[in-house]
């Protein structure tokens, strides 16, 4: 389709859609609208790799796919297994992969997928260093099978097998930082995103296309169903979780940290403003709240420390 040269001028996004409508996730899906925002920056050269997840669902099995790029459904545990497997098969028939002209391969799993069942296949494909790009849309519990609580899931946390109420218990770890143990590898290039900061999402994917050999980044990609929160409001709560320093947008390249938000100049909001909208969050006593507060103050001081030094 043609675009008038005056929208054009103030389009801040490609134009191009490679992700059709009519799919099936779940209204507000932040997932469904990260991965739309993959195949805008990658465009159709592009080999995507699914896990067990809602993103299989959310793709669909040929050849009614709302993926206009190639689709690899796999098990749960094998997403770096399997984009080591298609890039290497691709250069061993000669195709150029990654870069500008290159083939993307691109591994699209969920947080279950990745920080747990799914992390030795990832520690794998960054140590062997293939060139492809791993995104893990984090909504920060397995939706796909009824909300149960990952690693990923933070403090404070109701899920279906954490409910919280009088005779339950509510998640009582922290969430864990895969990013951290992906730079433990010395990955050339991981990154924090979010689906509320497209412009910074599309930068960051480029980045890593232009990156040889492996690259991660860990896409903040909220879901209202399981989130308990409005379908509305998916976009406010992606915004507030990186304005609240629980979800800091931050790149790691070539060894150096570099944090584009929120602000390190000045505090960020309380932790109460990304909890309100969501009713996962409704059986949080007052100290719990503090609890969760104290920990992301605390790893966003170690972040920033980190920026200092190696920035
Ligand atoms: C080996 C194996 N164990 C369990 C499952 C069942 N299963 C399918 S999807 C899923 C949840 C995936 O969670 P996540 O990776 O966070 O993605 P989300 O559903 O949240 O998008 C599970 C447990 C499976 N398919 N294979
Ligand atoms: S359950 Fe959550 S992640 Fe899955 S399709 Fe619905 S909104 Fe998206
Ligand atoms: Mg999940």
């Amino acid at each position: 389709m043609e675009v008038p040269d005056e929208i054009k001028k103030r389009l801040t996004l490609p134009f191009e859609e490679h992700f059709y409508a009519g799919h099936t996730a779940c209204q507000g899906c932040g997932a469904s609208l990260g991965l739309r925002y993959v195949l805008k920056a990658y465009g159709r050269k592009t080999i995507v790799v699914i896990p067990a997840c809602c993103s299989t669902i959310i793709a669909g099995a040929w050849p009614y796919s709302t993926l206009d790029a190639n689709l690899f459904h796999t098990a749960f545990e094998t997403t770096g297994a399997v984009i080591s497997g298609v890039e290497a098969a691709l250069k061993a028939r000669g195709i150029k992969v990654k870069g500008e002209d290159g083939v993307m391969v691109v591994g699209w799993a969920g947080d279950g997928g990745t920080a747990d069942i799914g992390l030795q296949a990832l520690s794998g494909f960054i140590e062997r260093g293939h060139d492809a790009v791993y995104i893990m849309y984090d909504n920060e519990a397995y939706m796909n099978t009824g909300i149960q609580r990952s690693s990923s899931t933070p403090y404070g946390a109701w899920t279906t097998n954490t409910p919280g109420g009088k005779r339950h218990f509510l998640e009582r770890r922290h969430k864990k930082k895969v990013i951290d143990i992906v730079i433990a590898h010395r990955i050339p290039y991981a990154a924090t995103a979010s689906d509320a900061y497209p412009e910074d999402f599309l930068r960051k994917l480029k980045k890593a296309q232009k990156t040889p050999g492996p690259s991660f980044i860990q896409l903040f990609a909220p879901c209202p169903t399981g989130w308990r929160s409005p379908t509305d409001k998916s976009i406010e709560l992606a915004r507030l979780a990186v304005q609240t320093a629980y979800f800091p947008l931050f790149e790691y390249e070539n060894g150096r940290y570099r944090i584009n938000m929120p602000s390190t100049k000045k505090d960020p909001k309380p932790i109460e403003e990304f909890l309100k909208l969501q009713g996962r969050f409704k059986y949080m006593t007052k100290e719990d709240v503090e609890t969760l507060q104290s920990w992301v103050l605390a790893e966003w001081e170690r972040l920033k420390k980190l920026a200092e030094v190696f920035g």
